[in-house]
């Protein structure tokens, strides 16, 4: 009897996600202690905490494919690419991670409505949201670096970049949450 629920192809797609959520891991891990070496003690900790929720998107994605019947596939990951410039560079190239990851969910959730694996499609839904939030929390930091002064900013305003962030929430609001929550 076939008890795997998923196909091959989403199976395979799943698998991948795993390695794409512990490489995000790895590289907020490593832009961390990049943070950290520099002084921006804030900054290293909002993102090793990121780093552990991009851990728990990876056990999220396998605890999945186990609980439709598919086998978990573990494969290795990449070295992190050389550290940034500054803060300006650290949260342009972390944009761009997001925005490559948001592309992922999303060839994931394309495969699903092909193929009608609706509880695929519906896993996938979390991620999308999860994904909108992530990219408009990095936007948030970019746009206050940018006020700022960029790569210019003094030494006084990145102390205090810095010091926001280590107390920063780590879930964005989004507009559309918000106003839905008005009473
Ligand atoms: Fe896993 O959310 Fe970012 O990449």
């Amino acid at each position: 009897m076939e008890t795997n629920r998923l196909s091959s192809k989403i199976e395979k797609i799943l698998n991948q996600q795993i390695t794409k959520e512990a490489d995000a891991a790895q590289i907020y891990l490593s832009y961390g202690a990049w943070a950290d070496d520099q002084g921006f003690a804030g900054v290293a900790n909002f993102l090793f905490r990121h780093s552990q929720e991009e851990r728990d998107h990876m056990n999220k994605v396998m605890s999945y494919i186990m609980e439709r019947g598919g086998r978990v596939k573990i494969s290795a990951i990449e070295a992190p690419s050389s550290d940034p410039k500054n803060l300006q560079d650290c949260f342009e190239r972390i944009f761009q991670h997001e925005v490559d990851n948001t592309n992922a969910i999303y060839e994931i959730v394309s495969l699903a409505q092909e193929e009608k694996d609706w509880a695929t499609w519906n896993f996938g839904q979390w991620f999308v949201k999860e994904q909108i939030e992530e990219e408009t929390l990095v936007l948030d930091l970019i746009d206050k670096l940018k006020i700022a002064g960029g790569p210019k900013a003094t030494s006084e305003s990145l102390y205090f970049f810095d010091s926001q962030l280590a107390q920063k929430e780590d879930e964005a609001d989004l507009a559309r949450d918000a106003s839905a929550e008005r009473p």
